[in-house]
């Protein structure tokens, strides 16, 4: 194990997209040799991870995000730029998704040396999903990609999940602010840093000008995510290539402005430290569900109470106490 660790280490150093694919694949497996594998890659890599800016980008299905990060993409490999982009996509985990499934939108991108595409992890549950991509993100700095974009269809959790996950977070909207104002929850605006309206262009201008209006109306409602900082909105069209140049330079400015403050640094920090708290309770909890006491005394728990013996959270203390005394040693009192 430890020869193909090495070998897949020095591959993605070496920035071999071969090498990064495997793995991209190794830490998306639920297989427990595999996971050991991909961890021991990971441990290696780490030293060489974090050089990257990310984000994340999210909007209701057909706002144009594909055709959005094709012409981010062409212009940022143009700036020399080396770009991941990865998927979360919470609509279809056993399909594979959607989102990048339809790679023809992604036509250029895909073909260039510069750019790397992966598409959405498959099975697993959100948070497993999640999972899957932070590690693939890690894995694609250290094979040197500076730029990681990670595309989730807006529907609501994946949203956040994305959002503790990058440096910026860019919403595209669509130019019928009146309509798709009231299917965005208030939280989902928060988490924007900047939102775009797209499709600005031939007969749906003069609706995205207005729209752009409303947003703008809607986000003075909202705290802002750090003091003294706004959440700016701006017009472009991903078709016609328009808007894509001012929008970079935009976001660029942002990050600039968001490590001189340090926020940069601390975001980074305090999201590390919350994966991994989540990490350990899904732990824990695997750990749980997988003893074979707790299955037994569930079972007759679960009686007791439909009997009307015991309550829900008496019975509830009394598993963790178990579980807690056969782990550790000590009670939970
Ligand atoms: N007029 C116009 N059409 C656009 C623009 N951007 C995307 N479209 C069109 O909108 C449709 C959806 O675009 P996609 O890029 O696939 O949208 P998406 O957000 O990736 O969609 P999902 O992957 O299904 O969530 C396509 O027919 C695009 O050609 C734009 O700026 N202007
Ligand atoms: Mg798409």
């Amino acid at each position: 194990m430890r020869e193909r660790a090495t070998k897949l280490t020095e591959g993605i150093l070496g920035r071999k997209r071969r090498a990064l694919a495997q793995a991209i694949t190794l830490a998306e497996s639920t297989r427990k040799d595999d996971m050991a594998l991909s961890q021991q890659v990971l441990q290696s890599l780490m030293p060489h991870t974090g050089n990257s800016v990310r984000i994340g980008i999210t909007g209701v299905p057909g706002v144009g995000k594909s055709t959005f990060i094709e012409s981010l993409g062409s212009h940022l490999t143009e700036k020399d730029h080396r770009i991941a982009v990865l998927a979360v996509d919470p609509s279809s985990p056993y399909t594979g998704g959607s989102i990048l499934g339809d790679k023809t939108r992604m036509q250029n991108l895909s073909r260039m040396e510069q750019v790397f595409i992966r598409p959405s992890p498959t099975a697993g549950t959100l948070g497993g999903v999640s999972r899957k991509t932070r590690e693939s993100m890690l894995l694609c700095e250290a094979a040197g990609y500076d730029v990681i974009i990670v595309e989730t269809v807006g529907v609501g959790q994946s949203e956040y999940e994305v959002a503790s996950m990058v440096d910026f977070f860019l919403m595209l909207m669509l130019p019928n602010a009146g309509d798709s104002l009231q299917g965005i929850k208030r939280g989902i605006m928060e988490l924007a840093d900047y939102l775009l309206v797209n499709k600005a262009d031939a007969d749906q201008l003069k609706r995205a000008k207005a729209a752009e209006r409303e947003y703008k109306n809607a986000l003075h409602l909202l705290r802002p995510k750090y003091s003294g900082y706004t959440t700016e909105t701006a017009l472009c069209s991903a078709l016609e290539n328009q808007g894509i140049a001012e929008a970079w330079e935009h976001v660029s400015d942002y990050i600039a402005r968001l490590k001189n403050d340090g926020h940069f640094n601390r975001n980074r920090k305090q999201q590390l430290v919350h994966w991994t708290r989540r990490l350990t309770e899904d732990l824990l909890l695997s750990d749980f569900w997988d003893r074979e006491e707790t299955k037994n005394s569930w079972k007759s728990l679960i009686t007791q109470i439909e009997q009307g013996n015991t309550t829900p959270v008496i019975a509830g203390r009394e598993l963790v106490k178990k579980f807690s005394g056969s782990s550790s040693g000590k009670s939970t009192g």
